[in-house]
């Protein structure tokens, strides 16, 4: 991104004072025109430097490459004064372009690109076949599979050197990126010794893009694929895209929506994903689209879509042909059926697995893979929501294709603030479970609400599902060692845009950053990832990582306190999602509306899923279903999730139900406020330009946290019937107030 940086770095001050001084209206009189001018001038000539010197809109992610104060000092520089690496490989040119553009700015000097190793501080990079100083060393990769590397201190006829050697090009690129992450997070590199390779296969970005470039649930501006002027134009983000991608593994990308449009599988459609593809390539990304099942009748002038109808299979595997002309390296399907109103096999009285099978046998000649949705339920099944994919999917095990993996979201119910984890993981032990986590901030208050997603991810990786007894967790799952699955792999919902900064705020980028580190290995932890992310990001100085990383850590339990605290769920705003909407209740669905989640009555709140209400309970394997059916043993922040109790029961603090919640409220608030507190106190610590943004936004999150609280308490009170604990605020405004406030422009709608 440096490049690209520079060229930044002059035009918007050379825009500025074009606008500006085009901005000064005309009819201003003469001397206050031209002192307005002379003041627009100064600030400009003032401020220039600055922004001719760092740009810092977050473009360039945590792949900053700022110098390291004393390279030569520190001794980084020595231990990368030269370079051999080579460029014979669209992989192999795009990892040695990386590593000078990475080097020269860490190091403050760009390493000569050397042959062989004839001086001191060499860095060795590539692979036996592409190396023939990596092949003398005759180093040990075979375990490290087509995407692992070893990073290691060796010493080549006597003089010292860095090796990364992988077996294959795009291994040596994720170790090329793993040792600039070591510089830009000022880890010792005199002595390495790493050996890394991923523990899952496919580490996939799902983008819910439309071709209009409406992002679904998108709050970071419009879509990064300007589908008009692809496949002529492309856009040189693409590749900044492919390479931040790259740096934390991720290794597909599903270009659009699951609520998918037809016209994407049509020829000028495929000629547009396909020029994607090519940007991605080098970068070691295999793009995949989402595809309409009722496709064949939409834009394949069939009559049905049956996938039992001869005609229909042929239709899919002649589009699977046309797309592998296009796309060679196409990884497959990404199927949203029978769910919210999609189309799917169930129109025609067939199975998940029916057309699951359908899509996969049209792949299959091409190596292609098909993901199947589990995010399935229907108003009309009269059951609990959280129990209908399990009863779904279930019974399917064992009959789906070997090339098909079934995509599992963290939780039963839908990517809220907390859930449990869902029952599916552990249940399906001949059918490969994809996690999928929602890295966009839907129900966790968009992009200007601070709520690092780390503990969220990490919090269902590390939950026992108990089934092949103590220790058998979520990421065992999906990782594939607990049932041995042939397929493994974890998909988040992206929350890329074309705003500037990428994801609609500095501090969404580490949502995308865990994701990817976390997919490569879930388990990994969550604070370490965050220190890594603000080193790379912000600063090294402990005086400000510690601060930041103690933010982040906390911050997305305080959104659970303000907005849905004690195992609450989906009690915001109709459709868009914004704002606290307890209140909602009719319309067209019971389950689109937050009083069938809460069940608030003169009695107490929650949902029963206990034995005694709708059993969800026992879909998880008996130790941890007999936990959850009991109030006093179900950790208490899945409370209300699991049951319905009375205002005054007794919660763990020793604080009735009522004000525990009250309580839980304020705390989320009062975090929020302690996260601004510290932001102010790092004034001067970080550029100017990031810092105020990020201020801002916590400021916006301080004023919809208290909304959300002030709303809740205001709603739920008409139910307890209870006065606030002694030391509560009262609601700022009555509740009428919150219920008339209505947001029809708000972002990301469906
Ligand atoms: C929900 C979103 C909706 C998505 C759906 C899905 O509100 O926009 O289409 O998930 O995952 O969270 O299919």
């Amino acid at each position: 991104m440096r490049a690209l940086h520079m060229v930044r770095a002059y035009r918007p001050a050379g825009d500025s004072v074009r606008q500006a001084k085009g901005a000064i209206p005309r009819r201003l009189a003469g001397p206050f025109r031209r002192a307005a001018a002379a003041m627009v001038l100064c600030l400009c000539t003032t401020l220039l430097p600055a922004f001719a010197a760092h740009a810092e809109d977050g473009y360039d992610l945590w792949l900053r490459y700022r110098p390291i104060a004393g390279a030569e000092s520190t001794g980084y520089r020595a231990h990368a004064t030269r370079l051999v690496a080579g460029d014979a490989t669209p992989t192999q040119a795009a990892t040695r372009a990386e590593l000078l553009r990475g080097l020269s700015g860490l190091l403050g000097t760009e390493p000569v690109v050397a042959a062989g190793v004839d001086g001191d501080g060499t860095l060795i990079v590539g692979t036996p076949a592409s190396s023939k100083p990596i092949a003398a060393l005759k180093l040990k990769t075979k375990d490290l599979g087509r995407e692992g590397y070893l990073i290691r201190s060796v010493r080549v006829d006597g003089r010292p050197a860095t090796v990364i050697a992988a077996n294959d090009d795009i291994g040596a690129m994720y170790g090329a990126f793993h040792y600039l992450r070591l510089l830009q997070t000022r880890a010792p590199v005199d002595a390495l010794d790493i050996r890394e390779a991923p523990r899952t296969q496919l580490r996939m970005l799902n983008h819910w893009d439309n071709l209009n470039r409406h992002v679904e649930r998108g709050y970071a501006g419009e879509s990064i694929w300007d589908w008009h002027k692809l496949p002529d134009y492309l856009d040189p983000r693409y590749t900044d895209y492919a390479r931040a991608n790259a740096s934390i593994g991720i290794n597909a990308t599903v270009l659009n929506n699951v609520n998918a449009s037809a016209q994407q599988l049509t020829p000028m459609y495929i000629a547009k994903a396909a020029a994607l593809a090519n940007v991605f390539r080098p970068y070691g990304i295999r793009v995949f689209l989402s595809a309409r099942f009722s496709a064949p009748v939409e834009i394949g002038g069939l009559k049905t879509a049956d996938p039992l109808d001869p005609a229909v299979r042929k239709w899919w595997a002649d589009k699977a042909d046309e797309i592998y002309r296009a796309i060679p390296d196409f990884g497959g399907f990404l199927v949203k059926a029978n769910s919210e109103g999609q189309p799917g096999p169930q129109d025609y009285g067939r199975t998940h697995a029916d057309g699951a099978n359908m899509m996969a046998d049209a792949v299959k000649p091409h190596g292609g893979k098909v993901i199947w949705r589990a995010f399935v339920y229907s108003h009309e099944t009269p059951d609990d929501r959280a129990k209908q994919a399990y009863n779904e999917f279930v019974p399917l095990d064992g009959k789906f294709r070997d090339n098909v993996m079934v995509q599992v979201k963290n939780g039963a119910i839908d990517f809220q603030p907390r859930e449990p984890f869902h029952p599916l993981f552990g249940a399906m032990p001949k059918t490969p479970l994809m996690m999928e986590f929602q890295i966009t901030k839907e129900y966790l208050g968009f992009a200007t609400h601070l709520a690092y997603l780390g503990p969220l991810f990490e919090e269902t990786l590390e939950a026992d599902t108990q089934v092949r007894g103590l220790g058998s967790t979520v990421a065992k799952v999906v990782d594939g060692s607990l049932h041995k699955y042939a397929l493994t792999g974890m998909a988040g919902v992206a929350n890329i845009g074309s705003d500037r900064n990428w994801s609609g705020s500095h501090f969404d980028q580490a949502n995308w950053y865990v994701y990817g580190r976390l997919a490569w290995n879930p388990h990994l932890s969550a604070r370490d990832i965050a220190q890594e992310w603000t080193r790379m990001t912000f600063s090294n100085d402990a005086d400000v990582v510690q601060p930041i990383v103690g933010m982040m850590m906390g911050s997305r339990e305080a959104v659970v306190d303000y907005m849905t605290p004690l195992g609450l769920h989906h009690l915001m705003g109709r459709s868009h999602h914004y704002g606290p909407g307890p209140w909602v209740e009719g319309g067209p669905r019971a389950d689109w509306t937050s009083v069938y989640y809460h069940r608030a009555t003169k009695d107490g709140i929650g949902f029963d899923r206990t034995t005694h209400g709708s059993d969800a309970v026992s879909q998880y394997a008996p130790p941890v279903a007999r936990a959850f059916d009991d109030a006093a043993k179900t950790p208490e922040q899945f409370l209300l999730w699991f049951h319905h109790v009375p205002w005054d029961y007794t919660t763990k603090s020793g604080r009735p139900l009522w004000d525990e919640l009250v309580h839980r409220y304020s705390q989320g608030v009062g975090y929020v406020g302690g996260m601004r507190h510290t932001w102010n106190g790092l004034r001067g610590r970080i550029d100017a330009e990031r810092h105020a943004q990020v201020a801002t936004f916590l400021a916006i999150q301080e004023k919809e946290a208290k909304w959300w609280r002030d709303a809740s308490i205001a709603y739920f009170q008409t139910f307890s019937q209870r006065p606030l604990p002694e030391g509560e605020a009262p609601p700022e405004h009555p509740l009428e107030y919150y219920e008339s406030l209505e947001f029809p422009f708000a972002p990301g709608n469906g």
